[in-house]
């Protein structure tokens, strides 16, 4: 039986889908209203999340404990009328399973005790076997699959290649990519080296969250946008697209979604993958997106003799916006999803934030973004 056989029996072990209005506008069907969710929507902001993190103890005890993994997925969903829910974990399970030593230092983010610096390091990681290491994961995609019972579908998620590169290289979050730029521009083959590794265990990676019940995948490229055009063609994106030209030959029906920060630039060149989404932060405004990935569509149609499908728009609201009052929210609203629409056609959208939430946002800020949203008349 092949790969996608068996999802496909997986997936329909599971409740019917009710909601399914962002399935719908990413394949460009008419819908009711806009979908909406928010990235890192299970964080700390809210004091539900801090309190059943305080439970677990810290925070990769809460990624492995599946009942409070499902417990904090869903707790955004009970104050909001969300249209998906997100697997509760995070990018840095990866480098973790593959033996980096990932712990977290109070105020400072993620570290990692061994980097990855020398041939040696490199030569010594392992293969990914994700229902091995990460089975945590996969049993927190099944638990909160089940958990939904099919209220909104369950996107499941990794970190790109060079995302996780930069935090394997550097040991942790950085501003300068000083390592990891010095390997790209000193010893390119390493780095070629480390990213190819790091694609196929993406690859298995999201194939197993498929297999544990995830409806739909998101690639975030956080820092994708750190690189010059060239390389972010040579060193992010070609891996991407590498990554999801494989997860569309094992789960032909599963949607993608490529988020890239920074990214606005090069709609064109990631236009140049089977993804069915481009994420877009804040910088990039809609409606020169939309144009932007009209043109790519017609070139590659010529490129490839075959017709290419359009790419469905995620985005891109300036997460700071909730700082604001509710009339500024709704307003920036307003004027996101004019732009998503200025085009005419009233769907191949999905609304969201440019980037993650902020453990600093008043949860009532978020409500007033998400009801804006479904309030907009398409
Ligand atoms: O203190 C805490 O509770 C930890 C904070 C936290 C949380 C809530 C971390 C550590 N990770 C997460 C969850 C998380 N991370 C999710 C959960 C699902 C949801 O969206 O609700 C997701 C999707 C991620 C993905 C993630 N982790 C990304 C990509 C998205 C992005 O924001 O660009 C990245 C870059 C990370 C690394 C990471 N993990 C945690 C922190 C604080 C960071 C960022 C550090 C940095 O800025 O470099």
């Amino acid at each position: 039986m092949s790969a996608s056989d068996n999802s496909n029996s997986i997936q329909q072990e599971f409740a019917p889908l009710k909601n399914d209005r962002l399935l719908r506008a990413l394949r460009f069907e008419t819908i009711d209203t806009t979908p909406v969710w928010m990235m890192r929507q299970a964080g700390r902001y809210l004091p539900e999340y801090k309190a059943t993190r305080a439970e677990a103890g810290d925070f990769m005890s809460l990624c492995k404990d599946t009942d409070r993994a499902t417990e904090v997925t869903l707790q955004p969903l009970r104050r909001y009328d969300l249209d998906a829910a997100i697997l509760f974990s995070d990018i840095l399970t990866i480098p973790d399973a593959m033996g980096l030593g990932l712990y977290f230092e109070t105020g400072e983010g993620p570290k990692f005790k061994h980097p990855i610096r020398t041939q040696a390091d490199l030569d010594r990681l392992p293969l990914l076997e994700p229902n091995d290491s990460l089975d945590y994961v996969m049993r927190a995609v099944t638990s909160i699959r089940k958990a939904l019972n099919g209220q909104v579908p369950l996107f499941g998620f990794s970190g790109s290649p060079w995302t996780l590169a930069t935090y394997m290289i550097e040991g942790g979050s950085s501003k300068d990519y000083r390592y990891t730029k010095g390997f790209l521009y000193s010893n390119p083959e390493f780095l070629h080296q480390l990213l190819d590794k790091l694609a196929t265990a993406v690859i298995d990676y999201l194939d197993a969250q498929v297999v544990a019940g995830a409806q739909i995948l998101q690639i975030f490229d956080s820092w994708g946008g750190a690189l010059g055009h060239r390389q972010f063609i040579d060193f992010s994106h070609a891996y991407n697209k590498r990554i999801v030209a494989e997860l569309k030959v094992r789960h032909p029906q599963i949607p993608v979604v490529l988020f890239t920060k920074g990214g606005g630039l090069w709609l064109d060149v990631q236009a140049d993958s089977e993804a069915n989404v481009l994420g877009l932060d804040w910088t990039m405004p809609i409606d020169r997106a939309r144009q932007v990935l009209n043109e790519s569509q017609r070139q590659l149609t010529k490129q490839y003799k075959k017709i290419q499908s359009s790419k469905a728009i995620q985005g891109n609201l300036d997460p700071a916006t909730l700082y604001g009052s509710p009339a500024t929210i709704r307003a920036e609203v307003n004027a996101m999803l004019d732009s998503a629409y200025a085009g005419g056609e009233k769907t191949g959208y999905i609304a969201n934030l440019g980037h993650g939430i902020t453990q600093w946002v008043n949860p009532d800020n978020a409500k007033v973004f998400i009801d804006a949203v479904h309030d907009y008349k398409i």
